[in-house]
């Protein structure tokens, strides 16, 4: 055991207070002063810089933590590089995919979302699964501090070997984000992950990209009964398996019982967002995790009856269409916005729409010509190139 000392400084003012000392055994590493087990080759680094493809299709499909964590990494980076190396694992992990039960949960802060996916996910854990937690908020640049609290929130399930706990990819724009988290649950998969949770806070556009990645959808909401009930938004009700109303606990648990009539009445009104399922409202608290079995029990039939009627892969093929679709969308997008005849030509064709001069309809035509002809361009440049 290192004991420690203290001693005063003869440079210390008197009564002044005492300086300890250091730990013996332990050197610091700044440089003249490296721990010796560096240099004589005793410690090595565990991990190795760079891993191989290889490397990575192997750990993921061993479930190695580790490995995982760092393809993920890959996954989220914007270097060029990395973008392809993680897309060629991807691409080799893709038949270990689709296994899993994907969940979203969604409410507005302080619901108790974390909470709910600390206490479900543990009881999960109990009975063998292998969970994955995933969270989307496109609109935190410092995720720094949600891994802080989310990890702290999920204590108890962060430390267990059959959970993994991810947060959301660093800033960016939503379909970054989305396309991000999409290939990392993938990965989870992969990794053999069989129940993949993803929270996001029901602000903005998050509720419905995740909804877009999601086999289950469930809104979590607090009591409180009129007004409350109306700053829900009911787009994301619309969007919702099940709406659970937290926090049925205690004093509160009356008042529970009220709105969840309430989320029922209204729900009548709601077209189901899933197809030959319909919505109820039920109660849970994540607090003393009554309400929690109950709620895996609807999960379950939820799969088996959208199994069955075959909703359940109607929704997962259109799920991978769709996800196609929007980042066609997006790379012509960048394409177009990001060429430098395009940027160029903006301001003056704005400006004549501005005036009056041309229509929008024949900006977008010209703008639309320009960029043609000079792909048309570029085309034959490389052409003729090849062809020496
Ligand atoms: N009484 C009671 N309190 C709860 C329950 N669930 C969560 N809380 C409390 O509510 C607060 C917010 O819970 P979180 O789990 O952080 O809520 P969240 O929805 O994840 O919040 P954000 O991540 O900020 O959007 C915490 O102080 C929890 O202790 C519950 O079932 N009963
Ligand atoms: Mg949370």
């Amino acid at each position: 055991m290192a004991k420690y000392t203290t001693t005063t400084p003869e440079w210390a003012v008197s009564g002044s207070s005492a300086v300890m000392s250091g730990i013996e055994g332990i050197k610091d590493t700044t440089v003249g002063n490296i721990n010796p087990d560096f240099t004589s080759g005793k410690f090595k680094p565990k991990r190795r810089m760079i891993l191989s493809e290889d490397e990575f299709v192997e750990g993921v499909s061993n479930g190695d933590r580790m490995i995982l964590s760092r393809a993920i990494t890959l996954i989220e980076s914007n270097n060029p590089k990395h973008f392809a190396k993680a897309q060629r694992v991807l691409q080799r992990l893709l038949p270990r995919t689709g296994k899993a039960l994907r969940i979203g949960i969604t409410g507005v802060p302080g619901a108790g979302k974390s909470t709910m996916i600390e206490a479900f996910g543990n009881m999960l854990c109990d009975n063998g699964h292998k969970i994955a937690v995933l969270t989307i908020d496109p609109t935190s640049s410092v995720t720094r501090g949600s891994i802080l609290g989310d990890k702290t929130r999920m204590g108890t399930l962060s430390r267990r070997p059959e959970a993994f706990i991810r947060p959301s990819p660093a800033g960016g724009t939503l379909g970054g984000v989305a396309r991000k988290s999409r290939e990392t649950m993938l990965m989870c998969e992969a990794a053999g992950y069989d129940v993949i949770i993803i929270e996001t806070v029901g602000v903005g556009q998050s509720e419905t990209t995740v909804r877009s990645m999601v086999d289950f959808f469930m809104l979590v909401v607090l009591t409180g009964a009129g007004d409350d009930l109306q700053g829900i938004k009911k787009g994301v009700m619309e969007l919702a398996d099940a709406i659970v109303v937290n926090k049925a606990d205690g004093d509160n648990l009356m008042r529970a019982k009220v709105a969840r009539g309430e989320y029922e009445r209204m729900l009548e009104f709601i077209r189901p967002a899933t197809e030959g399922w319909p919505t109820h409202a039920y109660l849970a608290s994540a607090l003393t995790k009554t309400g929690l079995p109950e709620l895996w029990e609807v999960i379950q039939l939820f799969k088996n009856k959208t199994t069955e009627s075959g909703v359940f892969q109607k929704r997962r093929d259109g799920q991978l269409l769709d996800w196609m679709h929007a980042m066609i969308d997006e790379h012509l997008h960048n394409l177009f916005f990001g060429d430098a005849v395009i940027t160029g030509r903006m301001p003056e064709i704005k400006e004549a729409v501005l005036t009056g001069v041309i229509s929008p309809t024949q900006a977008v035509a010209e703008l639309v010509k320009m960029f043609d002809v000079k792909r048309a361009v570029e085309r034959q440049v490389v052409d003729i190139f090849n062809a020496h």
